[in-house]
């Protein structure tokens, strides 16, 4: 294997303690009590780990448009990294819901920190976990799970995005190995990451997931630079040239674009609930601002534009809270549907940003300074929008569901 390489994760005293973080949660419809308690202690667990460790620096790395790397052990050690895999394979052995309530605690914090967790469980320990084989998941699953390595995902390509099916891409048969070329774009993670799952078709035209390791000849991983948006979250691409990749790194128990989009329905699912909690934040600093600032004689939240503001927000929240719970029961019943994610991902996406948006007015001048999270809430909301399958495919994906019409192309 590829040796790692530990520079990646950047010393200490590049933080800088800045924020005190005021949140307090909100559920209105009392959703909380349709959960157990491990899931409430996963919660809070969580959310003290975003307040001590995320909400202090996150600002700063985002002005920086620095990746805040030394996290990755931490999410680790609050199980961050594939919450519902198995214990025996690196994962933290618990049901959706938890994955859910972790993701949506992570988000609370940034879009990206919630990214860093959904790459490496969902679109990385979970494609080797679920079509790898035995020894691949001895080899990768634990370092992942513990954070000592870092993995990516490339699907995307240049010319390939909401149409993955057209990749180009390939890997070519040659005795003991394969030859890889093409390449990836928009892979989060992709910079600093020791392994990329990534998908390509074979001679035949199946596509077929490879693990490809940092250091293999022909591979970089070139950094995306200038994004307004996820900033405290890393972006690259991945190019090959005549990368040669044993047969033992090609995952052997799935063929075809099912294999990328089964790891996609895993993170869309954790993006589901995750939207909630950037919009939590925004509600929270909304409500708290509208309180505390004077104008005209008395508080904003006084007057009922602002109040009109409030009260949507909350209600939008509210239901995007039933409809990622409810989604949670069926998830952990194994019963929801590719469908059913695409549906709750788009709308608790842009209910998310929607909210960000109202924020944003309720704070007035201050709203656009790092003083408060709105902004860059709202910058992020701007990718999740976008990634894992962008606002308009999930409207297509749920139209084709209910008319049985493929409206794509
Ligand atoms: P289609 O013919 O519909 O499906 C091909 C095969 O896949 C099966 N399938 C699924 N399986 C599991 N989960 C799903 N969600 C599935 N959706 C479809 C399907 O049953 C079929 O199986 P089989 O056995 O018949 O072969 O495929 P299509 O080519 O028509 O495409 C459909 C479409 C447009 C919905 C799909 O291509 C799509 O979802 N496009 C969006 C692409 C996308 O989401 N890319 C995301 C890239 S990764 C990313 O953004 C990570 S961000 C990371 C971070 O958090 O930082
Ligand atoms: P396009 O597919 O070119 O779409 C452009 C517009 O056209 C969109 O509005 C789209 O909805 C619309 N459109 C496309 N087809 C249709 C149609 N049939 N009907 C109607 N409208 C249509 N990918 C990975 O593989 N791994 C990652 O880790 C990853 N991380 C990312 C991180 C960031 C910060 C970003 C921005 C993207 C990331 N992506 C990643 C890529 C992401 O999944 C793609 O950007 C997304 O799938 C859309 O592809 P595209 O950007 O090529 O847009």
């Amino acid at each position: 294997m590829a040796k790692m390489n530990k520079s990646k994760f950047e010393s200490p005293q590049e933080t800088s303690t800045v924020k005190t973080d005021r949140f307090q949660f909100h559920d209105y419809y009392l959703v909380e009590e349709l959960l157990e308690d491990y899931h409430r202690i996963a919660r809070e667990a969580v959310r003290d780990w975003v307040k001590a460790e995320v909400s202090p620096i996150i600002e700063s790395y985002a002005q920086r448009a620095k990746c805040p790397t030394k996290l990755f052990k931490g999410l680790a050690e609050i199980g961050a990294f594939g919450p519902s895999i198995p214990g025996q394979y690196g994962g933290g052995g618990m049901d959706e819901i938890a994955y859910g309530i972790i993701m949506q605690e992570l988000e609370r914090g940034d879009s990206g920190i919630r990214s860093m967790a959904s790459v490496q469980g969902s679109l990385v320990m979970y494609p080797i976990y679920k079509f790898g084989s035995e020894e691949q998941r001895k080899l990768y699953l634990p370092k992942l799970g513990s954070g000592e390595m870092i993995g990516c995902f490339g699907l995307t390509e240049p010319d390939h995005g909401s149409n993955p099916n057209g990749m180009t891409t390939n890997i070519r048969d040659d005795g003991d190995h394969y030859i890889l070329n093409g390449a990836k774009m928009w892979i989060t993670n992709a910079p600093i990451a020791d392994i990329a799952v990534v998908w390509a078709k074979d001679e035949s035209g199946k596509i077929r997931g490879l693990i490809v390791e940092k250091g293999m000849k022909g591979f970089s991983a070139p950094e995306i630079h200038d994004k307004w948006s996820l900033r405290a979250s890393i972006t690259g691409e991945l190019v090959f040239h005549d990368v040669k990749i044993p047969k033992r790194n090609v995952l052997p128990n799935v063929e075809g674009l099912k294999g990328p989009l089964a790891c996609l329905s895993k993170a869309r699912y954790g993006i589901a609930w995750g939207a909630i909690g950037a919009a939590l934040d925004c509600y929270d600093s909304a409500l708290r601002y509208s309180k505390e600032r004077v104008q005209f004689g008395k508080p904003l939240a006084g007057f009922q534009l602002t109040q009109k503001k409030l009260a949507e927000m909350i209600t939008e929240i509210t239901k995007a809270q039933l409809l990622a719970w409810r989604l949670g029961v069926l998830a952990n019943q194994n019963r929801a549907t590719p469908a059913q994610i695409s549906m709750a991902k788009r709308n608790n996406v842009l209910m998310a940003l929607e909210v960000a948006r109202e924020a944003r007015q309720i704070h007035g001048g201050m709203g656009i300074t790092s003083e408060y999270p709105i902004m860059r809430h709202m910058m992020n909301l701007e990718t999740v929008l976008t990634y894992e399958g962008t606002h308009d495919i999930h409207l297509l994906i749920t139209g084709m569901d209910v008319t049985g019409i493929n409206a794509f192309s």
